[in-house]
């Protein structure tokens, strides 16, 4: 389709106006941003008339692909019947209650820990915000005030607002705005490549990373400590997938101390993993569930928490009127749209396509760059994929954070059709669910041409000496 969009007119409105999420303005301003115009299927079309494979499903959402009309339409006649309607005051709306009780159905029963309740916001920061006052609630309820601190991770991330930035671990999202705030504090991430020692099994790391939850939880004692929030697969901090023996082991040690478990898949539900939600493919048991982003594939803002009936019976039988909530908690267009993404990955059974044929197909693609000389280290979990990009591939010697080496390798991706992410000096991806073989190879072919142009500039610079 030709664009007769005036490119220059809207990045000038853009740098004058526009403040961008994690951005440094005054240089987005010099360069001017890359505007996207339209999408279909796994690709994105800037203004200029370029398309590009979206490896990124958006920013980890669209996992049913781009261009699905029954979405749009589900939008739509929601639009033209009932807009907008509040849930405070004692009200509901149909998309928001059938939403919840889709969702009760899709989450697997764990025990004590079954899901029937969902918490609506419209973001995943706004859910683990609400997983910080359900989790203080429900201790306060049980006559355990003390029981205030909430166990995150480093490298983790949880959002941005004042509470999901502060339970993450970003240090650099921690260095502005005086977080985290009070009683959150953090253990280090399962991150074999980075942290196992020299002759320690993947294994043995998994249970060693586990046991520094424990460490923690008695440095500060256990009768102060609320909750522990991880996500399943880190996905922002760059797709760092934890050993077999991580989880049972994190299960077994809240289970001991007593603790909630906060099991974010604002990026591991909907069949990123292979499964509904992330928690099913490790096997753990969480109570409380913060999801977002692909439960409407990206196409309208919509997140929530699952409540498990250990918090939701207490703070149903106990807990009163519960002073929070959003305007937009159970929005009917956002739900109908949900519905309607939910009724396209059932049909097309995208968890289990993603188990049985294109999570598997990508493994063993994703596998075959690990002979690529740049590449120390590359795996995928269902369909989200990390590769470390090394200096030496023997010694793992890791490229100095000063080169950059991964934004050099995303401007390649950039410039050659693909969008794929740089983490420091890891390249992940989290392509639509929808992908055939065929675009699978067309992806992979990409990613090894621009992991070649990246070689090609390292050993140009003198990098790899
Ligand atoms: N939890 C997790 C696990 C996330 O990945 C959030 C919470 C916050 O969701 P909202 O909807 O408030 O953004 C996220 C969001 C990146 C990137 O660079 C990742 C996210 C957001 C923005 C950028 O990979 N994840």
């Amino acid at each position: 389709m030709p664009t007769t969009l005036d490119t220059a007119h809207i990045q000038a409105l853009d740098s004058a106006h526009f403040l961008h999420p994690f951005t440094d303005f005054k240089d987005l301003n010099a360069r001017g941003a890359r505007v996207m115009t339209r999408a279909e299927d796994i690709y994105v079309w800037d203004s200029e008339g370029r398309r590009v494979l979206d490896a990124m499903s958006g920013l980890w959402c669209v996992n049913v692909g781009y261009g699905r009309k029954e979405i749009a339409e589900a939008a739509y006649q929601q639009m033209m019947t009932l807009p907008f309607y509040n849930s405070f005051f004692q009200t509901t709306n149909v998309p928001a209650a059938t939403l919840a009780a889709k969702l009760a159905s899709l989450a697997p029963d764990v025990g004590e820990r079954s899901f029937k309740h969902v918490f609506f916001s419209s973001s995943g920061s706004e859910s683990n915000d609400s997983n910080v006052r359900m989790v203080r609630r429900y201790w306060d309820l049980l006559g355990q005030p003390q029981r205030k601190i909430i166990i995150g991770r480093l490298n983790a991330y949880h959002g941005s607002t004042m509470a999901g930035a502060s339970l993450g671990g970003m240090s650099a999202m921690h260095a502005q705005g005086d977080l985290p705030i009070p009683n959150i504090t953090h253990i280090g991430q399962p991150y074999f490549f980075e942290n196992g020692l020299p002759g320690e099994s993947v294994d043995e790391f998994g249970l060693r990373a586990a046991g520094w939850l424990e460490t923690k939880i008695l440095e500060l004692g256990a009768d102060r400590v609320a909750a522990f929030i991880a996500e399943p697969v880190q996905g922002a901090g760059g797709v760092i997938i934890p050993p077999a023996t991580y989880w049972p082991e994190i299960q077994r040690i809240v289970d001991k101390y007593g603790l909630l478990l906060i099991s974010d898949e604002v990026i591991c539900a909907f069949g990123r993993l292979g499964h509904w939600f992330g928690y099913e493919k490790f096997g753990y048991k969480p109570d409380l569930v913060t999801f977002a982003k692909a439960v409407t594939s990206g196409y309208v803002p919509l997140g929530g928490v699952m409540v498990g009936n250990r918090v939701a019976e207490v703070l149903i039988e106990k807990g009163g009127e519960f002073n929070h909530g959003y305007t937009y908690s159970g929005h009917p267009v956002a739900c109908a749209v949900a519905l309607a993404n939910l009724a396209i990955m059932e049909r097309e059974q995208l968890p289990q396509r993603v188990h049985d044929d294109i999570g598997p197909y990508l493994a063993r693609r994703f596998g075959e760059l690990l002979n690529h000389p740049l590449v120390g280290d590359a795996e995928t979990c269902g369909f989200v994929a990390g590769l470390v990009l090394v200096k030496n591939k023997a010694t793992r010697e890791r490229f100095a954070p000063e080169l950059a080496v991964g934004m050099v390798c995303r401007g390649h991706c950039f410039g050659n059709g693909l969008i794929m992410r740089a983490v420091g000096d890891r390249m992940i991806i989290a392509p639509p669910l929808t992908m055939t073989h065929a675009q699978i190879d067309e992806m992979m072919a990409l990613i090894v041409k621009c992991l070649d142009l990246t070689l090609a500039d390292a050993r140009d610079n003198g990098w790899l000496a």
